[in-house]
């Protein structure tokens, strides 16, 4: 019989990268919630920055935070196996360009910490830039991994 040792490390071993959920739909599915997560709160503090909305700091500290947390959850549903199924707009260069993608991943958390932090000083005028600048990397990476 095999220790439970044995049996981790086959586990380990022998289950794709997206084993953590179910099936791969639910991987799909995971990322793409939380890219909509990220998206409805970052563009409530967009809309603000650009004068569409009128500024409210606290739902600005607070939406900026849930988008700060949310972007650290995307990239635990790339997995490998997760490039076909469900409707998705990722290309294959996710996969075959991994470190320009991390890359990116850790790009867009940098960026959200920032206009996290601007958005708890209640400064309109420091939350400007730091809107300017997670929308920039974004758009880079979707640009550059995202089919159109
Ligand atoms: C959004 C959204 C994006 C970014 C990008 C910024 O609200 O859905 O992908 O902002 O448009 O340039």
């Amino acid at each position: 019989m095999k220790t439970l040792a044995t049996l981790a490390l086959v586990v380990a071993t022998t289950n794709p990268a997206w084993a953590q959920f179910a099936k791969p739909e639910d991987a799909i599915k995971y990322r793409q919630s939380a890219m909509f997560v990220m998206q409805q709160n970052f563009s409530r503090v967009a809309a603000m920055a650009s004068g569409k909305a009128p500024f409210d700091a606290k739902i600005a500290a607070d939406s900026a935070a849930v988008a700060e947390f949310a972007s650290r959850l995307p990239w635990a549903g790339f997995g490998e196996g997760t490039d076909k199924g469900r409707d998705n707009r990722a290309r294959a260069e996710i996969w075959s360009d991994k470190a320009k993608f991390n890359d990116y991943a850790d790009k867009i958390q940098a960026e959200m910490v920032k206009l996290s932090a601007a958005a708890k000083t209640g400064n309109l005028d420091a939350i400007k830039p730091a809107v300017r600048a997670v929308g920039g990397t974004c758009k880079t990476c979707h640009d550059a991994f995202q089919k159109d």
